[in-house]
């Protein structure tokens, strides 16, 4: 009897502890295999066209969408043109350059490094702390020290006309995020290689002027960036703050695990941010949030709050740049 007992309190133990797992199969998206559109990448802004340009280079020969996703930030991160992104980002408001960067791959491997100076490539660090350490991330002066520790040159940041800028700027001293900056910002990038695995990465110089310290949301896994290596991928650009409020990256990827397409995940996360905003009583007119997503399937997406965002997709058809549909119109 008592064993009867044990054995139905064991069986009921088992099919609870079952029931979660029941509904995950290893295709939740269905994915008819030949009808997938592959490789694909995808990354926000006009210079997601020249980043998507070096990632399709590795995609094309059938390379892994890790090494695509890090080659193709990289172009961004090493042109002194761009403010927002590596070597060319402006300072924080005691004029140091920090950068903050993060990727993940198929198997959900991660790795991030946040408030790192002196380094031109902080998605490479990342790379190097996912695969090298037994951390997933590193902030500032200890990543600082893991990369030079690893070969990494110490550079000097901010070109004269960003200190220039800078200088002007401290003149009045008042920190007003302009939305779509010249209408580039943190480059994410997602894209799904030949053998249907997808990655991402995520590096930015992060908000113009910023307290020093401030990390925003482009090197935390599940805000900035996420894979899910059975559901899809999505990436944040924007006002950090608001994306890291709402896990924005991981709650697209769970939307479309519910089976959202990618835009409606988008738009749904972006949504959520605008009704957060209500409620604290804020101007929602004053941020700008744009996410990308891509799934199983290689669709993909976007939406953002309000007019002003881009992102550029690379695929069998060619590689294009496209205007987010928005919500405040
Ligand atoms: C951050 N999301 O640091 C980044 C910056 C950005 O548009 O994308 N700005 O909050």
């Amino acid at each position: 009897m008592k064993n009867t007992r044990r054995n139905f309190i064991k069986m009921s133990a088992l099919s609870a502890a079952a029931i979660p797992f029941a509904n995950i199969s290893a295709d939740p998206l269905q994915v008819n295999k030949s009808d997938v559109n592959k490789p694909i990448v995808l990354s926000t802004w006009n210079f997601g066209l020249v980043a998507n340009q070096s990632a399709w280079e590795i995609l094309n020969k059938g390379g892994r969408a890790l090494d695509a996703v890090e080659a193709g930030v990289k172009f961004v991160e090493a042109d002194p043109k761009q403010k927002s992104v590596g070597l060319g980002g402006r300072p924080d408001r005691d004029g140091r350059v920090t950068l903050d960067a993060c990727i993940m791959d198929e198997f959900s491997n991660i790795g991030s490094v946040a408030c790192l100076e002196h380094i031109v490539h902080p998605v490479s660090v990342a790379r190097d702390v996912m695969e090298k350490t037994q951390h997933v991330m590193l902030v500032g002066d200890g990543a600082l020290q893991f990369a030079l520790s690893l070969g990494y040159k110490r550079e000097k940041f901010m070109s004269d006309e960003t200190k220039k800028e800078w200088k002007e700027w401290l003149k009045n001293n008042s920190y007003k995020p302009v939305i779509n900056i010249e209408n580039h910002d943190t480059i994410g990038m997602i894209a799904m290689d030949a053998s249907g695995n997808l990655s991402g990465a995520c590096t930015t110089s992060g908000i113009a002027y910023k307290i020093h310290g401030r990390v925003g949301d482009s090197p935390i896994i599940g805000a900035g960036l996420y894979v899910d290596n059975e559901i899809g991928a999505a990436t944040a650009t924007g006002h950090g703050e608001e994306v890291i409020r709402i896990a924005g990256s991981h709650l697209v990827v769970e939307l479309m695990r519910q089976g959202n397409s990618p835009t409606q995940a988008c738009k749904i996360a972006v949504e959520r941010i605008i009704k957060l905003q209500e409620i604290r009583g804020k101007n929602v007119r004053n941020i700008q949030v744009g996410f990308i997503a891509l799934n199983k399937k290689g669709e993909c997406g976007s939406y953002c709050i309000q007019s002003g965002f881009n992102y550029a997709v690379y695929d069998k058809t060619g590689n294009r740049l496209l205007d987010s549909d928005f919500s405040v119109k």
